[in-house]
């Protein structure tokens, strides 16, 4: 495993018309689709299967795999393959799809085409969350230039595969990020999750056979048909392999996006970040945005890849890490992720729906300097009726905050029951929010 930054996805970003098709093809873009068209569908598959490439949407499955899951053509009962790019990015801290759209979107183009080919699908949608107008209208004008350019179309490259391409802009719903309720709102129903299995693999748009990834994962592609599926497995680490875009927001001197091979610490990515911000220390952070359990200093060597970050009792997630000062407290960053968690509860299952609910009742009177001396005990409670007993990812994800909160910082909570509220400077502690 190398440290250091490796710019693949993100190699063309200072230039400020990487989103253009001239600029794209300047730098070798849509020369993997003429390799991939050439090659057999099942060995596209094969290399990214090879490639070691793990979902960079927050589960980390492995993307060739996924791939394999769809069921064989049945000629008794033929079906459409479609390839859907789920890019409603909105996890709280995630900020690495957006700008991989904005700044190169011929890169997802080009990956949803090689992938749509290996999977043969015949058509393919763009997810993209709706209030991102800009991003939308930048897909849609990189998605014009490649129809434009026989990228899209029929006979692709003379090819003979065709591939329609839609971008679809959702309506600003957190859910909509799971992958069934996704599938549900590109349906034109409200986006609540579906139970699984079936999975989208097997019955997923309108009930057909459905490959649904990231859009970093899809981007991901046309850089290892190009450089073949050993390069991307040589970097990061055995289990979790390749590059991956690390979004550091919050309190460091240089917030952004850092490409670096999985298994990077955190602290080498401050220290690329400038350090955090001068006369303060690091207090807590989030792995892999909010809804993955709060690390500490005590994790600034722990490794980034999926087995690391496990091992130590989080999840890698986007990797989405939201950077906290001593100035912050951690209370009232807590109830901001719940009160986010409670917004965007679907309120499809009970322990979501209205434990959200409860939670911020229980938070915010910490905060406030209401809370009960039972509230630390009442909220684990409520965080163990809510964890494992919900509908989908979403009610999980909303205990982690809580439980590693007050797993590192009890001492913190307590302060706020004995000093009748919260103890920061409430502008300094609202300052990152
Ligand atoms: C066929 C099987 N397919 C699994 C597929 C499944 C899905 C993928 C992973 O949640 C997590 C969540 C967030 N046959 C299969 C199969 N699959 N078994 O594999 O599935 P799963 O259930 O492990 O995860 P998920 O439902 O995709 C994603 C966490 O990531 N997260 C991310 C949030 C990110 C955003 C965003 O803004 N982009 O919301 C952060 O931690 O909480 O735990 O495709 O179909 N037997
Ligand atoms: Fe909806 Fe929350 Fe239940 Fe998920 S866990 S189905 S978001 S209510």
């Amino acid at each position: 495993m190398t440290d250091t930054l490796t710019p693949v996805l993100t190699a063309n970003w200072a230039d400020e018309r990487a989103w253009t098709l001239s600029a794209y093809a300047a730098t070798g873009g849509y020369e993997a689709l003429d390799i991939a068209l050439g090659m057999a569908p099942e060995d596209v598959q094969t290399a990214v299967k090879d490639s070691g490439l793990r979902g960079r949407g927050g589960a980390g499955f492995p993307t060739g795999v996924k791939w394999g899951f769809l069921p064989p053509a049945d000629p008794e009962n033929p079906k459409p393959r479609y390839l859907v790019v789920n890019a409603d990015e909105s996890e709280p801290g995630t900020c690495k799809d957006i700008p991989l759209m904005m700044a190169s979107p011929h890169t997802l183009v080009e990956g949803v085409i090689i992938s749509s080919y290996a999977i043969r699908a015949e058509r393919a949608f763009i997810y993209v969350r709706g209030e991102v107008l800009h991003v939308i209208r930048r897909l849609q004008a990189a998605v014009r230039e490649a129809y434009e350019a026989g990228h899209l179309g029929t006979n692709i490259h003379g090819s003979g595969y065709d591939l329609e391409l839609v971008v679809h802009a959702g309506a600003g719903a957190y859910i909509c990020g799971e992958e069934t309720a996704l599938l549900d709102s590109l349906e034109g129903r409200r986006g609540q999750p579906r139970l699984r299995p079936p999975f989208p693999a097997v019955a997923g748009l309108y009930a057909s056979p459905t490959v649904i990834n990231n859009a970093e994962s899809i981007a991901s592609v046309p850089a290892i048909v190009k450089n073949g599926a050993s390069w991307f497995a040589g970097m990061g680490t055995e289990k979790s392999a390749g590059v991956g875009i690390f979004s550091l927001s919050g309190h460091v001197k240089k917030p952004g996006q850092y490409e670096a091979p999985l298994g990077i610490t955190l602290r080498k990515l401050i220290e690329l970040a400038g350090g955090v911000r001068e006369g303060h220390e690091l207090k807590f952070w989030t792995p892999g945005g909010s809804s993955t359990p709060l690390f500490t200093q005590e994790h600034l060597d722990v490794p980034l890849d999926f087995e690391g970050v496990a091992a130590a009792g989080s999840m890698l997630g986007t990797r989405a890490l939201q950077i906290f000062d001593d100035s912050v407290c951690v209370v009232r960053a807590v109830l901001r992720w719940t009160e986010f968690y409670k917004h965007e509860s679907c309120g499809k299952c009970t322990p979501c729906r209205e434990g959200t609910w409860w939670l911020v009742q229980v938070l915010e009177r910490l905060e406030k300097g209401d809370g009960k001396p039972e509230d630390l005990d009442l909220l684990l409670d409520q965080c163990d009726n809510i964890l494992g007993r919900s509908f989908c990812a979403l009610g999980d994800g909303a205990t982690s905050p809580i439980t590693s909160s007050i797993k590192y910082f009890r001492d913190e909570y307590l302060a706020h029951l004995e000093q009748g509220g919260c103890p920061f400077d409430p502008a300094a502690s609202t300052a990152w929010a």
